[in-house]
């Protein structure tokens, strides 16, 4: 057997296959005891890449134990981003332009802890989690992608709002140097959203700084975005500079730009089609079938994308077709 001592070109060549790496260092964490026993460690297949690729430390949850994540790939390569182009390729392409590393987040409003927080501050590493959702964007398709984030209750219970907090806002960065198409008026700029208090705090909501276990790509909301599973993917703003304690209702991009199509709610929910398409299925993107998540099936869209147990309380007296 030969042992290569590895090129910076074999580093490149190992990315095309992240999600098999990280397979692989889930079932190596799991055996990691007896495996640091036998000394097995030196043979850690992802060795290499961890020298190119930063991972993160967390806790493994039950949360979407069951779901098979979609490729790496296809979570990295096929995004909305308005803030680097309208194509689902224009992310990947131009986001090297953002540079979320130094990173402050601003918090204000009806909250003790105002001021400006550095991310790290903020951000507990030991606080931070793995949990796979499913992700539904209001455009139907969908994926399901590994998550590592900090539960946004978490960070909301530290900062400690007052009871005239019933909303959270967030705002995305503005800087044209970083975010070319913010130099158009496709949006208006900054993307903002927003989320009731109860949403904000129900355990389902994170705010994730990573996935398939490493830092966030720029094309997915680095450093920091909102996750909300059961919401259509618009909701889960990137690259988030502004956390907001308001007692009225945020502005939402989305809802600004066609309220008629777009609601503040947005839960996900095949009853209600959007104006000019159904919401009743679903085109998952699992990445198996080559580059083209095109040709994958149609599936069923669920009331709250599948998260009902978990959140329909927090709708239980109201009309979800009025209020969308
Ligand atoms: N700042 C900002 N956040 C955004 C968007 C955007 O254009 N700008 N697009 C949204 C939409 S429509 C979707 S579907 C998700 C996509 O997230 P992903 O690329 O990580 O899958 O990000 C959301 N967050
Ligand atoms: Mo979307």
């Amino acid at each position: 057997m030969i042992i290569r001592t590895p090129k910076s070109y074999d580093l490149k060549e190992t990315s095309v296959t992240k999600e098999d790496i990280y397979f692989n260092r889930r079932k190596f964490l799991k055996s990691s005891l007896a495996a640091a026993a036998s000394g097995f460690l030196g043979f850690c297949p992802s060795k290499n890449l961890q020298a190119e690729v930063q991972q993160l430390s967390y806790k493994t949850t039950k949360w979407g134990k069951t779901l098979k994540p979609s490729s790496f790939e296809a979570i990295t390569s096929y995004n909305n981003f308005y803030e680097f182009g309208t194509d689902k390729s224009d992310p990947k392409k131009n986001s090297h332009l953002l540079k979320p590393k130094p990173w402050t987040i601003e918090v204000a409003g009806h909250v003790e802890k105002t001021g400006v927080f550095d991310f790290d501050e903020l951000v507990e590493k030991k606080t931070l989690e793995e949990r796979i959702y499913r992700m539904r964007c209001v455009e139907a398709w969908s994926m399901v992608i590994p998550w590592i984030g900090v539960p946004l209750n978490k960070i909301i219970k530290k900062l400690n709002p007052s009871s005239k907090a019933k909303f959270v806002g967030f705002t995305t960065l503005k800087d044209p140097t970083q975010m070319p198409m913010q130099n158009t008026n496709i949006l208006d700029w900054p993307y903002v959203e927003g989320l009731r208090i109860d949403e904000a705090m129900n355990p389902l909501t994170l705010l994730a700084v990573g996935l398939y276990g490493k830092t966030m790509p720029n094309q997915n909301g680095a450093p920091i975005r909102l996750v909300v599973p059961w919401k259509y993917g618009f909701k889960g703003i990137k690259s988030i500079v502004k956390i907001e304690f308001l007692s009225h209702k945020p502005p939402s991009s989305w809802n600004i730009q066609a309220p008629q199509e777009y609601g503040f709610y947005s839960n996900v929910n095949p009853n209600r089609d959007h104006p000019r398409w159904s919401q009743k299925k679903e085109r998952r993107i699992t990445g198996q079938s080559g580059f083209a998540a095109l040709f994958d099936d149609k599936i069923d869209t669920l009331l709250f994308n599948g998260y009902a147990e978990e959140v329909a309380h927090l709708y239980k007296d109201m009309d979800l077709i009025k209020f969308f």
